[in-house]
């Protein structure tokens, strides 16, 4: 199988974490999704990274969908869940990325054109989900919440490295340095 990736995208770090735990094997096309690379766009029309394409040629989209299919082909370790605290983390793990990911094309944009309300509002909602990470207990279990957020936090940390969250959510800081060694983490830090 393979996986269009790019190295800095949090929704495929996620991808590749999930895989490496389940131990399953991946040909990793590094891909810049901003290039609109052909390859990528016969596989998936919408153009986006992560998309994995199956032996067959099907080829998937979007983060989690991709993970539910890992997890179909390779049952353990069981990341997914359908438990409501489990679910409601992921989610707020993806909204938080998805708030970096608007910030950071926000001020990508040449100065003049940029909309400061809707980068604090972006800020802000970054603020209020490390806010209630802060107060989560995690099970030892790695599932897809704390998969999520520590991809949320390692994007954080590539993007807005002045933000500073380690000192004013200490908890969470211990947890996310508890995990720094696990291969699937550290292996996938984003250098870019
Ligand atoms: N909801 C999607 C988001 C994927 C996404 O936005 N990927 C970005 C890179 S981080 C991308 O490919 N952007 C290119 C574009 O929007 O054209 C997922 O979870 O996979």
């Amino acid at each position: 199988m393979k996986l269009y990736y790019s190295d800095a995208s949090p929704y495929a770090r996620k991808v590749r974490i999930v895989a490496m735990e389940k131990n399953i094997p991946l040909e990793l096309i590094v891909t810049a999704a901003s290039d609109d690379p052909p390859a990528l766009h016969k596989a998936n029309a919408i153009g986006k990274v992560p998309t994995l394409e199956l032996d067959d040629g099907t080829a998937l989209g979007e983060s989690g969908h991709i993970c539910t299919y890992l997890e179909s082909i390779v049952k353990k370790p069981k990341v997914l869940s359908n438990k409501p605290v489990i679910l409601r983390r992921d989610a707020l793990a993806i909204g938080m990325m998805d708030a970096l990911i608007r910030y950071v094309l926000e001020i990508r944009r040449p100065e003049d054109k940029q909309h400061q309300p809707w980068i604090d509002r972006q800020h802000r909602a970054i603020s209020r989900a490390l806010d209630v990470f802060e107060k989560e207990k995690f099970a030892k279990a790695f599932t897809i919440d704390q998969i999520t957020l520590i991809t949320a936090l390692g994007y954080l940390d590539l993007r807005m490295p002045n933000f500073g969250w380690r000192k004013t959510h200490r908890r969470l800081a211990r947890w996310a340095e508890k995990l720094a060694d696990r291969p699937s983490v550290k292996e996938t830090i984003p250098q870019t």
